[in-house]
Parts: structure tokens; sequence; C-alpha cells
């Protein structure tokens, strides 16, 4: 009955999903192979099981509120919750709140996301989107599609005034 519906969104989102697996295959490509250079590097050490990262000192303890001044010094950027907490492999929901440095609550400012895997030198293929909420910004969907260290930073812009900060956690397998 609804077949010829039916058909084109199935074209439609193999497509997309052939795309996206093909960008996955990729990168994660890319990540054995450095990998691989690493346990190299690492030959001898039998204990490298699990994320990799696990008591790495670059990987930040999760907790509700954490909160940073930005690199330049301008804005206090404060991770509320991540949803899942701490942040895990998949879909990641922050919440954040920004302020100047006296503690007010800095609104209408422009948020920008770029997540990193510094020990693979990628990204994640999904670009996660900022919207605006009553008492600060939400970030979704932030796709940490696999296990090991994860570099989120935060760039804000308000008026003349711009800051980042980077947040940094291991994510288990
Ligand atoms: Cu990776």
């Amino acid at each position: 009955m609804q077949r010829p519906n039916h058909k084109s969104r199935t074209v439609r989102c193999s497509r997309h999903a052939w795309l996206r697996s093909a960008a996955l295959a990729w990168l994660l490509a890319s990540c054995q192979s450095k990998r691989a250079e690493s346990s190299m590097q690492d030959a001898g050490n039998a204990s490298d099981a699990g994320a990799g990262c696990v008591g790495d000192p670059r990987a930040e303890n999760y907790s509700a509120n954490l909160e940073k001044t930005g690199t330049a010094g301008v804005f206090n950027f404060r991770l509320v919750e991540s949803t899942p907490a701490p942040p895990a492999k998949g879909n990641n929901t922050w919440r954040m709140q920004l302020s100047d440095l006296a503690g007010n609550p800095v609104s209408g400012a422009t948020l920008s996301v770029r997540t990193l895997m510094p020990d693979h030198g990628h990204a994640s293929p999904v670009a996660a989107t900022v919207t605006p909420t009553t008492d600060g910004y939400q970030v979704a969907p932030l796709y940490l599609f696999m296990s090991g260290l994860w570099q989120v930073t935060i760039s804000a812009k308000a008026g003349a005034q711009s800051d980042s900060a980077a947040f940094t956690f291991c994510v288990a397998p």
C-alpha cells in the first residue's frame, strides 16, 4: 500500500547510513593504525586493557558543575551536567553555563564546540549543536563514538569578548 513512500525513504536512509558508516570506517581505520603504532611503542606493557586512558593525567574526573576559567581569562565555563554522567561512548548531552570572572551569568553568547581525540588526531564525525536554554546552553549531540581520551573545546563569543575552555575525559569502552 504505502510501498513507494516506504521504498524511497529506505533508499534515502541507507544512502545516509552508508555515508556515515564509510566515514566511521575511515576514522576507525586511522585510529587503529595509530593505536597499533602506540602499542608497538608500548610493547612489553601488558596492562593496556580497557580504554587505554584510565589514570591518564590529562583526563579530568567528571563531577557535576565542573567549572574552569577559559584560556583567555575572560569567561568561566561550567559543565553543569553531562547526560550520561560521566561522559560515555555514544551520544552525550551537556548543559553549560557561562559567566564572567565575577560570576555574573553571560547570556546570549555564541558557543561553538570542537571535539578531538588527541591521541588519534580526529574529531567526531557529528557536529554538536548549541541551543540556548533558560539558564545556559545545551550542547548536543556530543557523539563520542569510540572509547579513549576525548577533548571537548567550548568556545564562547559575546560582543567583543571571546574565550575557550577544553574539557578532557577518558571515555570507557
Ligand atoms: Cu579515535
